[in-house]
């Protein structure tokens, strides 16, 4: 059985491609659940892709993923980033290594962007790679479990 990673995404990702190319690329959703995917299978793991608008829906996919024993979580927590304790209450109780990724470089832009309580539980933060960010997150998060790289 492969081990399985899960790949959550917050809101407002699944209208990825449809606007703010210029910050977010043309790339849509469904292209980085493939790129996950296909990253993913090289390292012989599997992938829970989903995408929420929902804060709650998030924090239930976290004790999820705690509750079948995940391998890792890479999450792109999107808006909820700067301001959700819940989803940082909710990442801290698990035991596998958690990446947080951003599509641009947060960094970069507003300074309100730059505060992240996600980064709080995260092993590792990738951001400013466009979508090849989440491939970067999958292979240094198969590094880090120790399967095939
Ligand atoms: O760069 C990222 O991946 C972000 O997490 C994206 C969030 C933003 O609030 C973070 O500061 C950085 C916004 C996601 C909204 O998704 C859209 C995608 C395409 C067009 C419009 C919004």
């Amino acid at each position: 059985m492969p081990k399985t990673i899960y790949v959550l995404n917050g809101p407002s990702l699944n209208l990825l491609g449809e606007r703010q190319p210029e910050i977010y690329g043309r790339a849509t959703l469904a292209d980085v659940e493939k790129l996950c995917r296909a990253t993913a299978k090289r390292h012989g793991l599997a992938v829970e892709f989903r995408q929420s608008n929902h804060e709650g829906e998030i924090v239930d996919w976290i004790q999820e993923a705690r509750a079948k024993k995940t391998a890792g979580l890479i999450i792109n927590p999107a808006g909820y980033t700067t301001t959700s304790v819940a989803i940082l209450d909710a990442l801290v109780t698990l035991k596998a290594p958690v990446i947080e990724v951003h599509i641009s470089n947060i960094h970069a832009r507003e300074e309100f962007r730059r505060h992240s309580y996600v980064s709080k539980a995260a092993r590792a933060v990738v951001c400013g790679f466009g979508i090849n960010g989440y491939a970067l997150a999958i292979t240094g998060l198969a590094a880090l479990i120790g399967v095939k790289v």
